[in-house]
């Protein structure tokens, strides 16, 4: 073992926090396998053999977004080739693709559209409701929630919080059960004014999430790294997550962040192609300091759509505890080419499990367990399945 993780080592045994020079020092390691190693003893802990996955879509609404975030190969501008928007009957068609499916949730995120009025997005989550009641909607990321207050003419700039949580109340009252992790990017102000100014900062990010938490939400949490990050930038992202959820826990709300997905920064067709992006060994080292720092978030996702599926099985090995779902259209990103079709079946996300030793549970979007007859399905009554 590399020295300078010996006194890592003995914290994990002990169950102790780790410090932002502790997360510097798994960072900077040659010593892998050790970093590998720790995170495995915490995700055992924590969830035994067990791995998670859900049978899910995601729905990218549209791709038209004002902001032009160096990092991202996703957006478009009107007029622009290949920029789409979908219409209602579209979307309640996904709707019942997903029903028919079997989908426990449908993921939806979009661009921030220029014109689309505050009604598409409640009439958006009213139609699929109505559609498809069981299934549960994670929606729109803290940006998208801060872009639709200003839509519907909050006045975000005198209240703040007071904005957002009036327009998460309005998306509860249409269907909005939790929210998905993106758009977090890296805490670090450096980072957001070069590859994605113009966009929230940490800090609204942040308060985005404390007011879903507040209301009940159960959001999870994201950081894009591999561009133009440093290692401090990296373990500075996932101290103010922890210290977010600390904070959650402590004043007693209802919900908080169920999960953390490190989301490896993909360079082609960005403004940032030059850069190589991360490695394969980046990547596992990065599942497994979230893992070791965020002693307070539940569960590690491994995104397999980006991690791709064989580097999520050795992925369950380095602390990751989930891999995500069936998703069959993913439009943000796409592994080798452009095609956004990229669907898993059920069995084979499940023998991939088994394959690296582990159990597969099904699980909703709150961690609870599903328990299936073909596309029918019901969840245990037990409090999400967490650790
Ligand atoms: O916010 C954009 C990232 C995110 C690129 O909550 C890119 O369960 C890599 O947040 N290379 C969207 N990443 C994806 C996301 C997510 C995915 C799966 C599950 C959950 C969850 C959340 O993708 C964006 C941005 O950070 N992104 N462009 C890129 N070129």
């Amino acid at each position: 073992m590399d020295p300078a993780l010996q006194d890592i080592a003995k914290k994990v045994a002990h169950q102790e926090r780790l410090s932002p020079a502790d997360g510097l020092a798994l960072l900077r390691t040659r010593d892998l396998h050790t970093v590998g190693d720790l995170a495995h003893q915490v995700r055992t802990r924590l969830h035994g053999q067990r791995a998670y996955y859900n049978i899910n879509r995601h729905l990218n609404y549209s791709n038209l977004c004002i902001l032009s975030c160096k990092f991202c190969e996703f957006h478009r501008k009107p007029g622009q080739d290949g920029a789409y928007e979908y219409s209602l009957e579209d979307i309640v068609k996904q709707a019942n693709d997903a029903k028919d499916a079997g989908a426990t949730e449908m993921h939806i995120v979009g661009g921030l559209h220029p014109k689309l009025p505050f009604a598409y997005y409640t009439d958006m989550l009213e139609a699929i409701r109505e559609t498809a009641p069981q299934v549960h909607l994670k929606a729109f990321t803290a940006v998208e929630i801060v872009h639709l207050a200003r839509v519907s003419k909050r006045a975000i700039r005198k209240d703040f919080a007071g904005a957002v949580r009036a327009v998460l109340e309005d998306l509860v009252a249409a269907g909005l059960s939790s929210m998905p992790g993106g758009g977090a990017e890296v805490f670090d102000d450096r980072v957001h004014d070069e590859a994605f100014r113009g966009k929230i900062r940490s800090d609204e990010w942040l308060t985005v999430h404390r007011t879903a938490h507040e209301l009940g939400l159960h959001t999870n949490a994201t950081m894009l790294y591999g561009h133009i990050e440093s290692p401090e930038d990296r373990i500075h992202h996932l101290d103010m997550l922890r210290q977010e959820q600390d904070h959650a826990i402590a004043q007693g709300f209802p919900a908080r962040f169920q999960t953390i997905i490190p989301l490896p920064f993909f360079p082609d067709g960005s403004e940032l192609q030059h850069l190589p992006g991360p490695s394969g060994v980046e990547n596992l080292r990065m599942i497994a300091v979230a893992r070791l720092m965020l002693d307070n978030i539940d569960h590690v996702k491994a995104f397999w759509i980006m991690q791709t599926l064989p580097m999520t099985q050795i992925m369950l090995d380095y602390g990751a505890d989930d891999v995500d779902g069936t998703v069959v259209w993913y439009d943000i990103t796409k592994v080798g080419g452009s095609d956004t079709h990229q669907e898993v079946t059920v069995g084979s996300l499940r023998s991939a499990i088994c394959e690296a030793g582990y159990t597969p549970i099904e699980r909703d979007t709150l961690y609870r367990e599903v328990h299936r007859d073909g596309a029918a399905w019901k969840v245990s009554e037990a409090a999400g399945v967490t650790g």
